[in-house]
Order: C-alpha cells, then sequence, then structure tokens
C-alpha cells in the first residue's frame, strides 16, 4: 500500500523523519542492477573509501520513476504545501561511520528520499535520527546541536551511545528526512545507497537563495557530510 501522505507529512513535521517499509519493494531488482551499472564496486564488493555518482536519475531510470511517483510527489506537496522540485541525486557506496550532521540549517525546508540496497542494523551502519532536531523553534540550531557534534568532550558520550531512533532497513525500504533533522551512521558497514532531494516550488528570494545553496552545498560537500 502506497505511504499515506497527510500521515506522512506530520511525521516529517514531528519527528523530522519517517521509516516507509517496503514503499519501494517493486523496484528493488531494477534499482540494484542501476547502481551496478553506475558504481563499480572491487570484486570483494569493499571500498576502500566512500564513492559518489551525482545527478543519476536519467541514467538509472529505475529511480527517476520513483522519484516522479504520485507517492512521492503526495507527500512533496503535503509537507512543503506546493508544488516541488527534484533538486539532486545521488548514489554511493558507503563505508564506515557517518558523524552527526545535519545537512546544512536552512529556513527553506528540503527533504531526502533514501533507499538501502543492502539491510542496515544498528551495528551495521544504519541511519539514526534524533527526532525534532530539524526544528528552529525546538531550540536545536545553536548550544544542543553544538554539543551533538562534540558529543565526546562535552556529553562524554561515543557518537553510536548518543540517544536517538536507528531505522534499522531493508532493500525495498525508504527513508525520507527533512534534512535539517540531526542525523548519523555509526559502526558502519557497506551499504549502497540511492538518493533524492526535493524542495518545494521556490517562491520568495529567500527560498530561491536557499536553493542555489543547497544545491551547490551538496556537490562541495559530497553526498554524505562527514565530520
Ligand atoms: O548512511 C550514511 O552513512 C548516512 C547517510 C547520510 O547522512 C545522508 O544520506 O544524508
Amino acid at each position: 500500500m502506497p505511504p499515506r501522505d497527510a500521515e506522512v507529512s506530520r511525521q516529517l513535521q514531528v519527528f523530522g523523519f519517517a521509516h516507509l517499509r517496503q514503499a519501494a519493494a517493486d523496484a528493488v531488482g531494477a534499482l540494484e542492477r542501476g547502481f551496478d551499472g553506475l558504481i563499480d564496486l572491487p570484486a570483494d564488493g569493499l571500498p576502500e573509501e566512500r564513492v559518489t555518482e551525482f545527478d543519476i536519475l536519467t541514467e538509472l531510470p529505475a529511480l527517476g520513476l520513483l522519484s516522479r511517483s504520485a507517492w512521492v510527489r503526495g507527500i512533496c506537496e503535503a509537507y512543503f504545501g506546493r508544488r516541488h522540485r527534484i533538486i539532486t541525486s545521488d548514489a554511493n557506496a558507503l563505508v564506515g561511520d557517518s558523524y552527526w550532521h545535519s545537512d546544512g540549517f536552512y529556513n527553506t525546508p528540503f527533504l531526502r528520499f533514501v533507499l538501502y540496497l543492502d539491510a542496515t542494523a544498528h551495528d551495521t551502519g544504519a541511519l539514526r535520527f534524533l527526532p525534532g532536531s530539524h526544528r528552529a523553534d525546538n531550540g536545536w540550531p545553536g548550544e544542543p546541536t553544538r554539543h551533538v557534534i562534540r558529543h565526546r568532550q562535552d556529553l562524554g558520550l561515543d557518537g553510536g551511545d548518543v540517544p536517538a531512533v536507528v531505522v534499522e532497513s531493508r532493500p525495498g525500504d525508504v527513508i525520507v528526512f527533512d534534512t535539517n533533522v540531526m542525523h548519523a551512521a555509526w559502526h558502519g558497514g557497506v551499504r549502497r545507497q540511492l538518493a533524492f532531494n526535493c524542495v518545494g516550488e521556490p517562491e520568495t528570494e529567500a527560498e530561491q537563495l536557499d536553493t542555489r545553496r543547497y544545491f551547490l552545498n551538496r556537490y562541495v560537500s559530497g553526498s554524505v557530510l562527514i565530520g
């Protein structure tokens, strides 16, 4: 059953992320074949470092189709309250940890839809979130965010011990999040990831500027910021 737009949008408003179990189950085979055609992994499947390819929706038609699906449109329109636009897309072979971060902190909301082609669990790099940390009205941009980033010095915690919601996923699941939300992946095994990022059609000058900055930042910082 496709995810329900209004409920997912409300989860995004409250928590900053939503786990859409098996929303892309029908596309897994085509996505895997497409990924293999885009990113060459070594024979043992273990790259030494992360590999990213940008702008993949044309080269990976199964992801293109998904990004234009009625349910993705429904979630975006419910969340943004208007028509949306896809800004960037990327395929990643991820290894190791992704430290606590948000993908910048913008007044304009952006959504990232993520699919892992490998099962991810608590101890193998599952994406994890600090619920509600995308909301400026919760006071997150500032002190709490700084403390989480400096978790060892300020809180005496390893990154993986910061209290968080770990979203374990299996191929076919989609995780969508507001990219202001604090997120990380610890104890990282190799994980093949596909993703695309969306924004509500920018209307004001500030939104246009944020969208341009966001677009550029994706390329400058890589698909997933470390550190
Ligand atoms: O799986 C990971 O390493 C984290 C991915 C991430 O931070 C992202 O996709 O924005």
